[in-house]
């Protein structure tokens, strides 16, 4: 029987691609031992992103974030490897740079702006429901 693991969906952020640190995010996955199945780039649709983030809408910093997410190139991954969503936002780090811990993407490369939305380089599914969700919008 075939071995299928887990897969994630991951985006290097406009402040990640506008901030040459695209390379060093996908050196870090690729040291760590995930796989890069397929990657884009792309400057995400208004619709993409809303429905991406969906379980944001309403929140304070929804409007800056789908702002600031189509403000320019994403790259796109599809990620696999075993407890690949676990391990990829234990990379990434706290959702706040501020305190994410020095080690993570965010802890090393990223920080406050004072901005209505964290910029925090990179997003990582949450769930194996996120996952199978966020992959179909991304990589349809
Ligand atoms: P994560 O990206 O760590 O899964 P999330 O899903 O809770 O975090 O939020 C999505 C993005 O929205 C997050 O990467 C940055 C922004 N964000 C979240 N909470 C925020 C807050 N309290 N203030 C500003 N931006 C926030
Ligand atoms: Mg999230």
């Amino acid at each position: 029987m075939t071995h299928h693991p887990e897969e994630t969906l991951v985006l290097v952020k406009p402040d990640g691609v506008e901030r040459r640190l695209t390379g060093e995010i996908i050196a870090r996955i690729e040291r760590k031992g995930y796989e890069v199945v397929d990657l884009k780039m792309l400057v995400p649709t208004r619709e993409m992103l809303a429905a991406h983030y969906e379980e944001h809408e309403g929140k304070p910093f929804y409007e800056p974030l789908l702002e600031f997410m189509g403000s320019g190139p994403v790259v796109a991954l599809r990620l696999a490897g075993d407890r690949v969503i676990e391990g990829f936002r234990s990379l990434a780090g706290a959702t706040d740079p501020t305190v994410a811990a020095p080690g993570t993407i965010r802890g090393d490369y990223a920080r406050d702006w004072g901005a209505g939305v964290q910029k925090n380089l990179v997003h990582g599914s949450d769930s194996t429901l996120s996952a199978e969700r966020e992959l179909a919008i991304w990589f349809a």
